[in-house]
């Protein structure tokens, strides 16, 4: 069986197949629900267009429309992707019984009781995100807003976003990270830089403020380099985020998202960067295409390295929390969200097939002919074997076996909507 002698050749250079299936089949990687509808939400009009310097793009048919229609779609997607996925969720995601309706500011756990049951029913975790986007209030900064009342309104949205994160921790009985992203930021050129980050740096005191255990609950800093409408200033850059996230350590983490850099920066160095200073880090995996253009993620280069890197610097033990995050309209969502993460997935299949010790050791001692040898030789070695063999083990369709699937879905459900 293909399989047993992939294993013998992986064994020849000192890597074991087993235990590399083994951690990945326990390794968190959470699920991004916006994929599905195109980062809509339904807490508000549908029809409003994304906003913070985010954008989908195309109008493939078959957009889940509502809570029942995404978790339809969520169904399948879990059925089809090996490994342990958690759910991620933004507030906008929150689901209201018939005729009632809060603002963000007021959201309460009970809007997220569906998700708890779904999560509940796939045996899953939850992670969130408060959405400080697409909204009447963002006027249109939010936490950085020179407004007290636009400022005090999204605070109070941070502040029930820890109060729902807590909820879904103890549900779950899962850690549950919770993401601040904000788009504030200025199309041109600034009369003031400062300003707007001292806002914003009190509004996160504000917000993490609200009580929390941070062994359960951890709320992450996003940053961003610039967003479309926002070219020119970014509250939230890089060394604003960083800088929070460092002089807080005891409250929150630093999160990077690969798609939130100049085109020739690379998380994959940053890790690393950041894991020398900080116990836990986050990471959104997306693929920029150019600009952040939140593309599925691929099994490239780049993916690769940034898995490589989670497992040699030792991420898996906890320390970095990986999230997906894009959001292509263009194509089958469902194949979408499927081929991402099983693209995640074989990344970090890939990167625990290295033999990280053996390399470490050929650089120390400056062999580096032969650490380029190596390097090259692993690639060609039989890893779809074993990762057919990890995804049968998990119960999931190996490759060439799901996207019949989907088709067949996107038939008899998704081209019935619109
Ligand atoms: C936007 C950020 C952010 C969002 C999600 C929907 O550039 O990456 O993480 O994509 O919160
Ligand atoms: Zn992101």
């Amino acid at each position: 069986m293909s399989y047993n002698e992939a294993k013998a050749k992986y064994a020849a250079l000192g890597i074991d197949t087993e235990a590399a299936m083994e951690r990945l089949k326990n390794t968190p990687v959470s699920l991004h629900c916006w994929q599905g509808d195109d980062v809509r939400g339904f807490d508000s009009d549908p029809n409003k267009p994304l906003t913070g310097g985010i954008q989908t793009t195309g109008r493939y048919p078959g957009r889940a429309r509502t809570a029942d229609e995404l978790m339809q779609d969520l169904d399948v997607v879990l059925s089809l992707i090996p490994g342990r996925p958690k759910l991620n969720l933004h507030a906008n995601y929150a689901i209201f019984e018939k005729g009632e309706w809060v603002d963000r500011d007021k959201l309460e756990p009970k809007h997220f009781k569906k998700w708890v049951d779904f999560c509940k029913a796939h045996r899953v975790g939850c992670d969130f995100n408060p959405t400080f986007f697409s909204h009447p209030k963002c006027d249109p900064l939010t936490l950085t807003s020179p407004d007290e009342e636009t400022r005090r309104f999204w605070i109070e949205h941070g502040k029930a976003s820890i109060r729902i994160s807590n909820y879904l921790a103890q549900e779950l009985d899962d850690v549950c990270t919770m993401n601040i992203w904000i788009g504030d930021g200025l199309k041109d050129v600034p009369g003031d830089r400062m300003g707007p980050r001292m806002r914003y740096k009190e509004s996160l005191d504000a917000i993490l403020s609200e009580p929390y255990d941070f062994n359960r609950v951890k709320p992450c800093v996003e940053s961003k380099v610039f967003g479309i409408g926002v070219e020119s200033y970014t509250a939230g850059s890089a060394e604003f985020a960083l800088t929070y996230a460092a002089t807080h350590q005891d409250k929150c983490i630093p999160l990077m998202d690969n798609g939130h850099y100049h085109p020739t920066e690379v998380v994959s160095d940053k890790i690393s960067a950041l894991l020398v200073f900080f116990p836990e880090i986050a990471l959104h995996v997306t693929r920029p295409v150019r600009w952040d253009s939140d593309h599925v993620v691929l099994f490239d280069d780049e993916t690769r390295e940034i898995a490589r890197e989670i497992v040699r610097c030792g991420g898996l033990d906890g320390r970095v929390h990986i999230a997906l995050d894009y959001f292509d309209a263009s194509i089958n969502r469902v194949s979408a969200w499927v081929t991402g993460f099983r693209n995640a997935q074989k990344a970090l299949l890939y990167a625990l097939l290295q033999n990280s010790a053996e390399q470490k050791k050929l650089q120390d001692e400056s062999r580096f002919s032969e650490l380029m040898v190596m390097q090259e030789e692993l690639k060609t070695m039989p890893f779809g074997d074993v990762w057919d063999e990890y995804c049968r083990r998990c119960e999931k369709p190996e490759d060439g076996q799901w996207f019949s699937r989907v088709a067949e879905y996107e038939k008899n459900v998704l081209s019935l909507r619109d």
